[in-house]
This record gives structure tokens, sequence and C-alpha cells, in this order.
């Protein structure tokens, strides 16, 4: 069991240079630390990340403190105590890092990995690992100057092994810049915020130089973030499209390309023109981020509109643990794939992966390059290792 004793909220810097909570409890089983990661293109439906402000979290959180050391931690599930206490008095950033910072005391007192932590009724089975999703060309609010409008060009190697699929990406990335100084005259190397590339190239001649790596591809358009008053402002080139005109340009590039994912192709509450994509193209990842926002009621919605087939977790979307895991249980009945997710804003936080495995996440999109991005599937990588 685990006892809080004390603890400790900072501020610290993340990947963007923006502030982000890091917390540490002093247990019984010693001291223990987790930080939390932040949003650029966050859902409108998001909860909040912090109550009012970071500042005020990190007092609300000290001021909790002695209430802690009443309860006991003995499982998973007893996250909810803590729940009960701080209930509605922070945000979701903060309830992220300061129950991944128990369940790394918890792994610890039982001696197992936290992964092992994790029990749902899937746990019998055999486990499998999630597939790699990596952003190698980033536009949209990822990025700057001249860009795509769509925000993340993702590839999805097909492999069981992590490791591979991490060297085939990071080799796939290096063959693409070469690409991009060919054809992008304005290319500079320069990387976006999640170390993906930037370049002026708009989004069908990416996809041009990305169709000959023969790696499956995905494409997070994260639309809502371009969507204003009915209708989807794209500015490279620049035009305008109706929500009819954007279904049939994301059907003839689902087509063209043969995508194996798309993720947020409409706006955050469209719903129905998910619905129709889905009936579409069934075979495609139609993959709801801005849209589930990690949410049990949103996703309870997309399932009975059939909007997805595919959804994006980020814990901290929600903050809670325990709404993640109900989140996946409900995915895992209803065959929808799970994709557990980064932060645009990361920090070099790697429960994600342990998250991944222990929830049996079919992929896991963590970037592919970038020290906040590799640490996360390096874990993933030493999981595999370590369970051969
Ligand atoms: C997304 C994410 C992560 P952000 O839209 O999927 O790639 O971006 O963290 O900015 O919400
Ligand atoms: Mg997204």
């Amino acid at each position: 069991m685990v006892v809080i004793k004390k603890l400790f909220a900072k501020s610290i810097l993340n990947s963007r240079k923006e502030k982000t909570i890091f917390i540490s409890i002093y247990t019984n089983a010693g001291k223990f630390s987790a930080s939390s990661p932040t949003g650029k293109s966050t859902g409108k439906y998001e909860a909040n990340p912090y109550r009012k402000s970071l500042e005020e979290d990190i007092e609300s959180l000290i001021k909790f403190s002695d209430y802690f050391s009443d309860e006991i931690i003995e499982s998973f599930s007893d996250l909810r105590r803590i729940e009960d206490i701080v209930d509605r008095h922070i945000g979701a950033n903060s309830l992220f890092a300061l129950e991944s910072a128990i369940l790394k005391a918890l792994a610890k007192e039982k001696k197992k990995q936290i992964w092992q932590l994790i029990d749902l009724g899937i746990a019998k089975k055999k486990k499998k690992f999630p597939r790699l999703v990596g952003n190698c060309i980033g536009g949209g609010k990822h990025s700057e100057g001249k860009k795509s409008d769509f925000q993340e060009f993702l590839l999805i190697p097909k492999t069981n092994s992590v490791k591979n699929a991490f060297e085939i990406n990071k080799k796939a990335k290096k063959e693409v810049s070469y690409s991009l100084k060919d054809k992008d005259k304005k290319f500079e190397n320069k990387k976006n915020s999640e170390d993906a590339w930037e370049t002026s190239l708009n989004e069908k001649e990416i996809l041009d130089i990305l169709k000959n790596l023969k790696i499956p591809l995905g494409i997070d358009i994260a639309a809502s973030g371009f969507y204003t008053r009915k209708k989807y402002l794209y500015e490279n080139p620049v035009l305008q499209r109706t929500k009819d005109e954007q279904f049939s340009y994301i059907s003839n590039i689902i087509r063209n390309f043969r995508l194996l994912y798309i993720e947020d192709p409409f706006d955050e509450g469209d719903f129905e023109s998910f619905a129709k994509l889905l009936k579409k193209f069934p075979g495609t990842l139609i993959v709801g981020d801005d849209l589930i926002v990690t949410n049990y009621k949103r996703l309870e919605k997309a399932i009975e509109m059939k909007s997805i087939n595919a959804l994006i977790v980020k814990p901290n979307q929600i903050g809670s643990l325990l709404e993640v895991a109900k989140v996946c249980e409900l995915a895992k009945k209803k065959n929808i794939k799970i994709i557990f997710s980064h932060r645009s804003g990361e920090t070099e936080e790697d429960i994600i992966a342990d998250l991944a495995f222990g929830f049996q996440a079919n992929f896991f999109k963590a970037g592919i390059t970038g020290k906040e991005r590799e640490c996360k599937i390096k874990r993933l990588i030493e999981i595999q290792g370590k369970l051969k």
C-alpha cells in the first residue's frame, strides 16, 4: 500500500517553453514525480487544464496534501479516493500529473511495472503492442510561416516490433527531408512544435512525396482549427470549402492516397459528417480527437451515431485516469480502435507508454524525433524488450 506523506507542486517549461505542472509526492515507497503535457489545437470540449490557473492549482494541491495522508492506495481503482478529495478543485493537467505520480509510487511499492497496475477485463488475453503513428510533416496550428492547412502527416509502419517501427520512421523522416529540399525552394530543415518538418508545400504536394515511402499513411486534419462560420477556410492555396465540399475533398484524398487513417477531418461538433465518411470508407480508420476529447459521453454519442471506428485518448484532455479507463473499456467493447497520444507541448514524462500498453491501445502516437517524443517510444520499446 501507498501512503502520501507530503506533496510538492511547481511549474516547469514544456517543449514549447510554456509553463506546465510538475508534481512530486513523498510516500512510504519513496519520492515520485510526474508532469503534464499541453495541447495547442485543443478541442472546445476538453476539460480545463487548470481550474482557474496553474498557480491556483498548485496552491490547492498543497492545501489538500494533508488530507491525502489519511488515504491508503492499494490499487488503480483507489485513485477514486484521491479524486473525491480534489474533485472540482484542480484542473485536468494537475489531476493527470498527480495520478501519474501515485501510479509510479504504487508500481514501485508492489514491485510491478506501471502498466501491470491496469486491470481491464482484457488483461488475461495475450497482450499486443500498439503500432506507432509518427508525425513526419506538420502544418496547421503546430507550424509557422507558409504551411499546409492540415496539421499532421503521419507514418504508420506495419510491424510487430516497436523498435523496428521506430527505426523505419526515423529513416523515412530523414529521407523526406531530402525530397522536401528538392521540391520546396523555401525548405530550411526547420521543425515545428512536434519536431515534424515545416514546409511551404500544400497537402497534395506533401502527400505526393510521402506516397513514395511505401509506408501506410495517415493525416490529422485538425479541421476545427480552420472552420469558421460554417466554412473551412484554407490558406494554402487560399480557398473556402463548404461542409459538402470538404466531404468530397476528404473522400478524394482518402481514395487517391490510400489513407489508412484520417483524424478530425471535420469540425468538432459535426458527428454527422464523420458518420457519412465512415459509411463510405469502413476500411479506413476514421479517428475522433477534438470530436471526442477522451470524454465518455461524447464517445457514447459517437457510437450511437456511428461516427468513428477509432479514437484518440489523451489522458490530460480529461485528467482522471478512471475516466480514461471507462473510455477505453467502452471503446474495446464496441470495437473502436484506441490511439494513445502525446500533446504538441510535451515534457519528458513517459508514463503514456505504460498507459497505452496497459490499456491495450491499438496505436501509439508520439512523434518520431525530439527528446520529449523519443523517451515515450523508448519506454514502449523497453516494455516490449522485457516481455521477450
Ligand atoms: C492532436 C494533438 C497532438 P495538440 O491534435 O492530435 O498531436 O495536438 O496537442 O496541440 O492538441
Ligand atoms: Mg488531433
